[in-house]
């Protein structure tokens, strides 16, 4: 039979490029697994370290009773690129960092302690995705390991670390078909292979079939089979075994579900032919301090906090998550986008291709039974660098791969938000979605429902979803005027009020995710006062603290009963009176201020209590909807903290207030116009900056603007130079007040054209 024993424990571990041991490095640092080397520096911003480092262990070879056994080491996760050596022998390469690989390493075996070492390299290289993006590239051997003995005749395990075995259910009349094959290997016509269904809730077989292992298809008919579905998640185990006479030579059991689903670009998705608008969150799988290196508690707190939230559908972005994480979307009821890292940077290279045709190979092979997956994702933002023929035709490489490999499942991808509404990117996978984020990076929130009606418009047959939208929210800061680009926790939240309602009103938009859940290690970043996170999460990186966008959510999705005062850390407040927010999914709220009813409001989601009185010093409110309560401190003082304010945003407003001054007595309200012969903010940023009067007032607004003088010599140059002064703004001063772009137009008509 098969062993599997995970080895964990008394690994060695040097964080440089030593090169291979001759002998077990006693005095290589002590480790255990999971491990990566970039739990701290992952997330510190700046550099952090890439390259080669070295693990080592000794092990006894598994024995077979029998002779010809072989015996496998299995790798579930190792950054980015691993070479394997056993006993100073290369017995396998891996490139990619998130799927399972195994060697067998039966020929480089000896009779006592074997030498295991391993050089994972995370180094920046060519051929291998990810090549640039958003996140952290851990290196290390960061998921377990194990070592798999196996007899002669097994199921396969070197077909690109899957189950060597497949299962596909399928609703039919009365109950279910299990479509089901095996890969035996080494077998001869005595052998058989066996399935039995079995239901898991109970324990009783539903089902069986035998077939001779030299031809093991079969379907297995199961009457009155149960579906899986969000709400009751239904699982089958399907055991497989490979027999020979009285005796099981190998068995695995894999686990299903019956489903079948659907998208129509008019009515959005379907799930056993009932509309299920997909709302729901992406996930990075990194942790405060732990990198990429996670426990199953870590997987399952991620997990049920995202069912809490009330989602029904999660984005495993941007690689290829750990099996236990989509084992808990089976188990508990989420739709999963499961996705390989081809991502933001297009690397022409042949390597690189082969490379995506071996990550995506993996990703279906290895998570084929999961009744959760039902899109496969084959880029995210590719067009981010442009398009090109190569970059199309790999696209249409490896839809049809997935189609070969799984043509139960749907293909999609991510369009990064400037990616043409027409053209060759579109309808080359089953359904599409837009990473939009108007609202934070450019344009204001309310540009996103008339964008996405404008899309639908256009293009009728194209189902779209949107696989990213969100903002940053940072906790230490906080305002009682929240706007774009503040990073308070207030502008987080009131942006996702807006968002959830526009999905809300939408629901043939397919699919909608949230980015991100968590906020994550993306060591290039330095946002908000904070370096090297991406703070978009609707909960903190160490997952302990749910920020007020969260609840939002909640109110929209779940259907517990809840209610969540926002800004409980916005706890000092100056003014005799403030604003409350409620979120809860109850008709009414009542607020009470102090002990004293104030108001009761029908709402939807989001009730809105303004002019609530507060005392100095503590008050204590309480809000009360459909018998759930929620409590809040907040104390009155002269002065708001300085620190709710980031010093940036500080600048920026004051650098407004001095700007109007600056600027007198411009009638702002009046429309702008655009007189033939002069500059106005239509014209090209690049075109002004020839007339040296015209880039003086470019140069004062941007001083204002973002503190900084906008200069030929910047980094950001190249990315505004062809954009027009209005684009500029836009992009880069979400919170501009009224009429500061009227007053740059003002000023700029007062200058004649050369
Ligand atoms: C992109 C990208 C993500 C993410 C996001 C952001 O859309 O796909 O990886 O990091 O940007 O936060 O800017």
């Amino acid at each position: 039979m098969r062993n599997i024993v995970p080895i964990l424990t008394d690994w060695r571990f040097r964080r440089e490029d030593v090169g291979l041991p001759e002998s077990f490095p006693e005095d290589w640092e002590p480790m255990t697994l999971p491990h990566t080397w970039n739990a701290v520096d992952g997330m510190a911003g700046g550099g952090y370290y890439r390259g080669v480092c070295w693990y080592a262990r000794t092990f006894e070879a598994p024995v077979q009773p029998l002779p010809g056994g072989r015996v496998y080491l299995e790798f579930l996760g190792a950054g980015n690129e691993a070479t394997v050596y056993v006993n100073g022998k290369e017995v396998c390469h891996h490139k990619g960092g998130y799927s399972a690989f195994r060697c067998d390493v039966t020929d480089a075996l000896n009779g006592g302690a074997n030498l295991l070492a391993v050089a994972c390299n995370n180094a920046e290289k060519t051929g291998i995705y990810p090549q640039s993006a958003d996140f952290t590239f851990y290196g290390g051997l960061y998921r377990a390991v194990n070592l798999i003995s196996v007899p002669e005749a097994h199921f396969d395990l070197d077909y690109f670390g899957g189950p060597g075995v497949r299962v596909t259910p399928k609703r039919a009349v009365g109950g279910a078909l299990f479509a089901a094959t095996a890969f035996p290997k080494n077998v001869t016509e005595q052998y058989r292979v066996t399935y039995t269904v079995f239901d898991p809730e109970n324990g009783e077989a539903v089902g069986f079939a035998s077939r001779p292992a030299l031809a093991p298809e079969v379907e297995i008919f199961v009457p009155d089979a149960k579906l899986w579905s969000i709400d009751a998640p239904h699982l089958y185990d399907v055991a497989v075994r490979l027999e020979l006479a009285n005796e099981t030579v190998d068995e695995v059991t894999v686990s299903v579900g019956v489903r079948d689903f659907s998208v129509d670009p008019q009515k959005g998705f379907f799930l056993n032919g009932v509309s299920t608008p997909l709302r729901g969150v992406c996930r990075h799988q990194d942790r405060l301090y732990k990198g990429n290196a996670l426990t199953e508690d870590d997987h399952f707190e991620d997990a049920a906090l995202i069912k809490e939230i009330g989602a029904n559908t999660v984005r495993l972005a941007h690689y290829q998550h750990a099996q236990e994480f989509y084992e808990l979307c089976d188990t508990l009821g989420l739709v999963v986008w499961a996705e390989i890292p081809f991502i933001s940077v297009f690397d022409p290279s042949p390597e690189a291709h082969e490379n995506c045709v071996s990550q995506l190979t993996e990703l279906i092979v290895q998570n084929y039974h999961h009744p959760s997956i039902c899109f496969w994702g084959i880029s995210n933002e590719i067009l981010i660098g442009g398009i090109s023929e190569q970059l199309v035709e790999n696209h249409r490489a490896l839809v049809s791969l997935a189609k070969e490999l799984d043509p139960t499942r749907l293909t999609t991808l991510a369009h990064v938000s400037m990616t043409p509404t027409d053209g060759p990117m579109h309808t080359l996978t089953d359904v599409e979605s837009y990473n939009i984020y108007f609202g934070w990076y450019g344009g204001r929130m309310e540009d996103n429902g008339p964008w996405l009606d404008a899309f639908h418009e256009k293009q009728p047959n194209v189902c779209l979803g949107v696989s990213e939208y969100g903002c940053e929210g940072i906790l230490t800061y906080h305002s009682a005027h929240p706007a774009c680009k503040d990073y308070s926790e207030e502008y987080q939240a009131l942006y996702h009020e807006h968002m959830a309602q526009v999905f809300e009103d939408r629901p043939w938009i397919w699919a909608t995710h949230v980015w991100n859940m968590f906020d994550f290690g993306s060591a290039v970043r330095d946002e908000g006062g904070v370096k090297g996170r991406n703070n978009k999460g609707l909960v903190t990186i160490d997952r302990n603290t749910k920020k007020d966008a969260f609840y939002v959510y909640q109110a929209f999705w779940s259907k517990e009963p809840m209610v969540h005062i926002a800004g409980k850390r916005y706890a000092e407040r100056a003014g005799e009176t403030t604003q409350i927010r409620v979120y809860s999914n109850a008709g009414f709220v009542r607020l009470t201020v102090n002990g004293q009813f104030f108001a009761k409001r029908r709402g939807h989601r989001v009730f809105v209590f303004d002019d609530v009185p507060l005392r100095p010093g503590l008050n204590q409110i309480v809000a009360e909807g459909d018998g759930v309560k929620d409590t809040a401190a907040l104390t009155r003082v002269e002065q708001e903290p300085e620190h709710y304010t980031l010093p940036q945003v500080r600048a920026q407003q004051e650098g407004v207030k001095n700007w109007f001054t600056l600027v007198g007595d411009l009638d702002l309200k009046a429309p702008m116009s655009f007189p033939k012969g002069k500059w106005s903010v239509r014209d090209k940023v690049s075109d002004i900056a020839e007339c040296p009067e015209a880039f003086a007032v470019l140069k004062k607004a941007t001083l204002a603007m973002s503190g900084a003088e906008l200069s030929p010599e910047s980094g950001m140059w190249g990315f505004i130079k062809n954009q027009t002064v209005e684009n500029m703004i836009a992009m880069g001063g979400g919170s501009m007040p009224e009429g500061f772009l009227e007053s740059i137009n003002a000023q700029l008509t007062e200058i004649d054209k050369p």
